[in-house]
């Protein structure tokens, strides 16, 4: 593990967490602790900075510290348009998205994903489990924000989608598979707390 100097961790918490309720997803507390804490633990050695992407709670998530931004366009439009905003606002190179649903972040996940960019060569790396693409932990070029910005403003909103008209690297994360999972329900909160 190592920071990487040219990039932005960007926390996805913008959803509307329908399936918990409508609480905002990374402020639940998991074992007593907010989700989004747990990610910010694992993610902030890998990172030079990291940015919260959030669209209610803003005060909440400040008081971690760190830049909150909210989507550029409204009314939940999904997570392409939290990367959106962190594409423009990050001073890195890079973005590295992490959901704020998901507390067991490897301490390898930046190096994989970099390695991975770098061996095929391409501005984007999706996370892949083994199996399926996990679409919501990717490394995107800071580039790619105009080409994302046309891709929403045509009303396109499927990640993989914009990811297949991209050259992107598959990073492999299946021996660590177990870092995808996701808490979506107050069932899963329950038995993430045996996990941890
Ligand atoms: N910025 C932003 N993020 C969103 C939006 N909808 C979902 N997300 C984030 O995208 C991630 C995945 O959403 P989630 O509802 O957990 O989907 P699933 O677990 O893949 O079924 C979470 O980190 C959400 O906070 C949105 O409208 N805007
Ligand atoms: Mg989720």
């Amino acid at each position: 593990m190592k920071t990487h100097n040219n990039i932005t961790g960007l926390i996805l918490a913008g959803g509307l967490a329908r399936r918990m309720g409508g609480t905002d997803k990374g402020l639940v507390t998991l074992e007593g602790r907010p989700m989004i804490s747990y990610i910010i633990n694992a993610l902030s050695p890998q990172v030079d900075s990291i940015l919260i992407n959030a669209n209610r709670n803003i005060s909440a998530y400040k008081e971690y510290g760190y830049d909150v931004i909210s989507d550029d366009i409204d009314d939940f439009q999904g997570p392409l348009a939290g990367m959106a905003s962190g594409l423009r606002h990050c001073q890195t190179e890079y973005i590295a998205t992490v959901p704020c649903d998901g507390p067991l972040l490897p301490e390898n996940y930046v190096d994989i994903l970099m390695q991975s960019a770098a061996d095929a060569n391409s501005q984007i790396s999706v996370a892949f489990n083994g199996s399926r693409l996990q679409p919501v932990y990717a490394l995107i070029h800071r580039d790619l924000l105009e080409d994302l910005n046309e891709y929403l403003t045509a009303g396109e909103r499927k990640i993989d989608r914009w990811y297949d008209k991209h050259q992107f690297a598959k990073a492999n994360f299946s021996s660590t598979a177990d870092m995808f999972t996701n808490i979506n329900t107050p069932e899963d909160l329950k038995s993430a707390s045996q996990l941890l």
